[in-house]
């Protein structure tokens, strides 16, 4: 449907959402199909930022890409970056990458970072854990050591996405690198640890119940396999879902729901075609291989995944909202339990999505790319 197609009320809502970028980021109101809300500006002038995580204390944890954790403190982006933040492969897709808070925080203080460690064959996705003491993050752990020998340097499909379930087990994500063989991509065999959604315990402890835990030749972390490069992924503790996006090549990027062992397809079944334009596979479904729970052609370029939980916006309780690098937007998924029943885009336009969060406020988070800022939208009633 075209504007003109769309009542004199709802077409005022698209021209906002698709022209009214300047004023929306300045605290206009923007309605949407089922919220109206404003955009708050938390940090800008960022280099690249790609997650943000919350302290109990209020304070904002930042990653940049190229290597820095910025702290945003009574509304301010403190100027000096963390100390002690390790050496990242900042090349391409590469860098530092996410955050996130052990669900025992307030107890433990532990902190967990994604990055791309640089070995030297190249790099590969790496996770470690810290405590932050003033200005410095202290007591150093080695959550995920990458195997050396399948670094590559590839700039590309890092994955890099961390989260946690209800147990306690971290689950982070690590993309195919770029690997375009079919059917020996490496996502498709356990015996690397690339194009898979890996499981571990807090402290990087391999749980008895991985699917490959006790398997001669397999990576012991694997939790999935097939994924391409897995960049949104939320374990959402009321549902106990393990959701996630991938982006595809050219078309396909994919809503999964991750389950143990299971094969997500990468690259023999795809939805996708190469972006020279010539096929990928001629299936889309195979027996044994996972479908989608949708999927987006053209390409969203998924980037940050979260689901709402919480008091700010009740009509939006529930649902999935995943961000778009490539298509600047995010898209707000209802869901009827695991179906998808209802789709919208909301800040069409506005830059590339790198991230999205919902913190204990309420408040839904969102990290741009490029220019480098952080908003979040507040309810407007
Ligand atoms: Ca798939």
């Amino acid at each position: 449907m075209q504007p003109w197609q769309l009542p004199l009320r709802h077409a005022a809502i698209f021209l906002l959402l698709g022209c009214g970028l300047a004023s929306a980021q300045q605290g206009d109101v923007v309605e949407t199909a089922a919220a109206k809300f404003r955009v708050e500006t938390i940090a800008d002038g960022m280099t690249n930022p790609w997650a943000i995580a919350k302290l109990p204390d209020g304070r904002f944890l930042i990653t940049e890409r190229p290597g820095r954790l910025r702290i945003v403190e009574n509304g301010k982006l403190l100027p000096d970056p963390v100390e002690g933040v390790p050496e990242v492969w900042a090349k391409g897709q590469g860098g530092l990458l996410d955050v996130v808070l052990h669900p025992d925080y307030a107890k433990n203080g532990w902190i967990y970072l994604s990055f791309s460690k640089p070995l030297p064959k190249g790099a590969l996705t790496s996770v470690i854990r810290a405590r932050l003491k003033d200005n410095r993050l202290v007591d150093q752990e080695t959550i995920f050591d990458p195997p050396a020998d399948e670094a590559t340097g590839a700039g590309v499909h890092f994955g890099c996405k961390l989260t946690f379930d209800k147990e306690g087990h971290l689950f982070f994500s690590i993309g195919d690198r770029g690997d375009v063989t079919n059917p020996t991509n490496n996502a498709q065999r356990v015996d690397n640890v690339k194009g898979k959604i890996h499981r571990v315990m807090d402290d990087g402890s391999i749980p008895a119940d991985n699917p490959y835990a006790n398997t001669p030749g397999a990576r012991p972390t694997i939790w999935c396999n097939g994924n391409r490069n897995p960049q949104g992924l939320i374990y959402d503790l009321p549902s106990g879902i393990l959701w996630e996006t991938e982006h595809g090549p050219k078309g396909g990027d994919e809503l999964n729901i991750i389950r143990k062992g299971l094969n997500y397809g990468w690259p023999t079944i795809t939805y996708g075609i190469n972006y020279s334009g010539t096929p990928i596979t001629d299936h889309t479904s195979q027996d044994g291989m996972e479908q989608p729970i949708t999927y987006w052609t053209p390409s969203l370029g998924a980037c940050g995944l979260t689901v709402y939980h919480g008091d700010k916006f009740p009509q939006w309780e529930g649902n999935i909202f995943a961000g778009a690098l490539a298509l600047t937007k995010i898209v707000r998924v209802k869901l009827d339990g695991q179906k998808v029943i209802e789709q919208e885009d909301i800040l069409k336009g506005t830059g590339r999505i790198r991230d999205l969060r919902v913190f204990d406020d309420g408040y839904l988070y969102v990290v741009y790319d490029n220019p480098g800022k952080v908003v979040r939208l507040l309810p407007a009633n």
